[in-house]
């Protein structure tokens, strides 16, 4: 008798002691969150010529501010969170539990690392901004802690691919659930991309910090960067695709359209993410054009499966939509479950994003970037894909899984609802800001506040910024509030027993093409092909130029 081509994990539940660890997870999260939202605020009411930074205790300097910011909300508040969930979906779609030591692995890897970081940052060490650029130096620590960061998303993915093994001993022949599938995909492609920022952190910031290599290429530290760097957002951005993907469909009464269509979605983000950095480089000398040229049709090729993503998805909510009443082209729309917060956060993720995910076409344009490149505009585009389709996202799956982890009822599911209101519409009068301040010329990660020059429409794009910051910030202390007051007085019972997935209009069949998507090794050999060819030619023919001492600016 052939295997079942569907594997039922009906009745599976997480032992305690998981449960607990991934509550964990999510502390790590919304404290990270927590940290860089005050930031963010002091960052917004500089474009409007306020300056609050003076009155944060312990705060130096502007790029001490920025840099606590990107770091907590980029580096942390993402991977917290994806260290958490996606082995959690895995194991719920697997139906077996994690591999305990290596969670709480993950766990203090991430503590200790956040600690370090943490430390660098709050003492004015490491004021270099996310992208912690040479020749700016931080303290060891600072490094040491990031790399610790990543080391503890190498352990998320030891544990799915553990416990996927584990579950392809025991069904040979069955394909992997989607929701697992594309969950471990999401961390294959990430385990790949993080391996520039290991060498740029390991073999030369971290020995540079400590005085062991006095000089670095700065350079050439920029591309190991950015070789993580763009596929970095879509590490970000992944996690909240399985959950459009795999969970908002059960959640709004709808179907997955296509189980081929959802796999072949996370195959070309494993191939196309990585060899796509250059991109942030188009202003950069010492790189030849013709490189960058080619990773640029490649960004327009790691456009599609954000497009198909933008179709399926909507398909899936229309037949959540209709199922509920919804009639004529657009009636389903207004059936949608918009009164139950988990959903209403994540339609709105979505809807913010495709204005985000147009201006990065904006960006990927090699010409139309010399315009924006280096102006709000820049952080216009990224709080309209990070902070607001990764953010909703965020928020959204936390309206159900801290509940679910919790054994806690959501307190004031109604506020809950009007927080990620609150917010998107903060967000778009501030990326209306900066984008239209961007085109005007206003540089990014300048304190304006203090600027002694000024340009034509500042004005109004900055007092915009710092309005819709503002707002922006209002809506996020309702999600702290609501997530505290939910862990302290939500009910005890009603809390949900199992996380939403969603099921597939047709099943994967047995064979034929498709089944050979579940061949993750093969795909990951594609992926190093295409990187090899698109960075290979680079880094065959550069000479390392070590060439600049540290310094410490601010
Ligand atoms: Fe980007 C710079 C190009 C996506 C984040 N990007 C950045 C930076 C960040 C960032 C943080 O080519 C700044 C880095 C720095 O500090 O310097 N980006 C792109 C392109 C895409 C893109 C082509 N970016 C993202 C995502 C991010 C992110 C995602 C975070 C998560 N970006 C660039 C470039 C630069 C850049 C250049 C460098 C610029 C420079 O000069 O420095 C694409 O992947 C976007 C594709 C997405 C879409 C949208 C699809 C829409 C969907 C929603 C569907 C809606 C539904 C709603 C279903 C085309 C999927 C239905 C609901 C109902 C109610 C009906
Ligand atoms: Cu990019």
């Amino acid at each position: 008798m052939s295997a079942p081509v569907v594997f039922d994990p009906t009745g599976f539940a997480f032992p305690a002691n998981q449960r607990r660890a991934l509550q964990w997870a999510m502390v790590i999260a919304i404290v990270a969150m927590f940290a860089g939202v005050a930031h963010g605020l002091a960052q917004a009411l500089s474009y409007a010529g306020i300056d609050i930074l003076q009155y944060f205790p312990g705060l130096r300097s502007y790029y001490q501010g920025l840099t606590v910011h990107g770091v907590a909300q980029a580096l942390i508040l993402t991977f917290a969170f994806s260290n958490g969930f996606l082995p959690m979906v895995t194991a719920r779609a697997l139906g077996r539990p994690l591999n305990t030591p290596l969670l709480h692995a993950t766990f203090w890897a991430m503590a200790v690392g956040c600690g370090l970081a943490g430390y660098a940052l709050m003492t004015n060490q490491a004021s270099v901004l996310y992208t912690s650029y040479s020749p700016l130096q931080a303290h060891w620590t600072y490094y040491l802690g990031l790399a610790l960061v990543v080391v503890s998303t190498w352990l998320a993915s030891a544990n799915m691919f553990l416990t996927l093994r584990a579950w392809r001993r025991e069904h040979p022949g069955t394909r992997i659930p989607l929701l697992a599938y594309i969950a471990i995909l999401s961390y294959a492609m990430w385990d790949l991309a993080s391996i520039g920022i290991a060498v740029l952190f390991l073999g030369f910031l971290l020995p540079w910090s400590i005085g062991w290599l006095p000089k670095v290429d700065p350079l050439f530290n920029r591309v190991l960067f950015w070789f993580t760097g763009h596929a970095i957002v879509y590490a970000w951005l992944l996690p909240a695709y399985v959950s459009w993907y795999a969970l908002i469909p059960k959640q709004v009464g709808g179907k997955i359209i296509s189980d081929r269509l959802t796999r072949a979605v996370f195959v070309l983000f494993l191939l196309l993410s990585i060899p796509t950095g250059f991109h942030h480089q188009y202003a950069d000398p010492g790189i030849a054009e013709r490189y960058k040229a080619f990773q640029a049709v490649l960004t327009f090729g790691v456009f599609f499966p954000s497009i198909a993503t933008a179709f399926s998805v909507m398909a899936s909510l229309e037949i959540g939509g209709r199922a509920r009443g919804g009639t004529g082209l657009l009636g389903w729309i207004r059936k949608l479950p918009w009164g139950d917060p988990s959903v209403v956060a994540q339609l709105l993720a979505m809807l913010t994003f495709v204005l985000g995910g147009f201006t990065g076409l904006i960006n990927a344009s090699f010409t139309m970037n010399q315009v924006v490149h280096n102006t709000a505009w820049m952080p216009g585009h990224f709080h309209m894909t990070v902070g607001s389709a990764v953010l909703l996202s965020i928020i959204g799956v936390s309206y159900w899984a801290v509940p679910y982890l919790t054994g806690r009822r959501l307190w004031a599911p109604k506020l809950a609802v009007a927080q990620s209101w609150i917010y998107t519409v903060g967000l778009m009068i501030f990326a209306r800001g900066l984008i239209s301040g961007g085109l005007q010329g206003m540089p990014r990660r300048t304190f304006i506040a203090q600027a002694t020059y000024t340009g034509e429409g500042w004005g109004l794009a900055g007092a915009l910024t710092g309005i819709g910051g503002s707002i922006m910030t209002a809506g996020m202390l309702l999600f702290f509030l609501i997530m505290i007051m939910t862990r302290l007085v939500g009910k005890r019972d009603g809390a949900p027993k199992d996380i939403p997935v969603s099921e597939t209009l047709t099943p994967p069949s047995p064979s034929g093409w498709d089944a050979r998507l579940d061949r993750i090794g093969f795909w990951v050999v594609m992926a190093i092909v295409l990187i090899l060819l698109a960075y290979g030619p680079f880094f065959l023919t550069y000479h390392l130029n070590l060439v600049s001492p540290g310094f410490r600016l601010y």
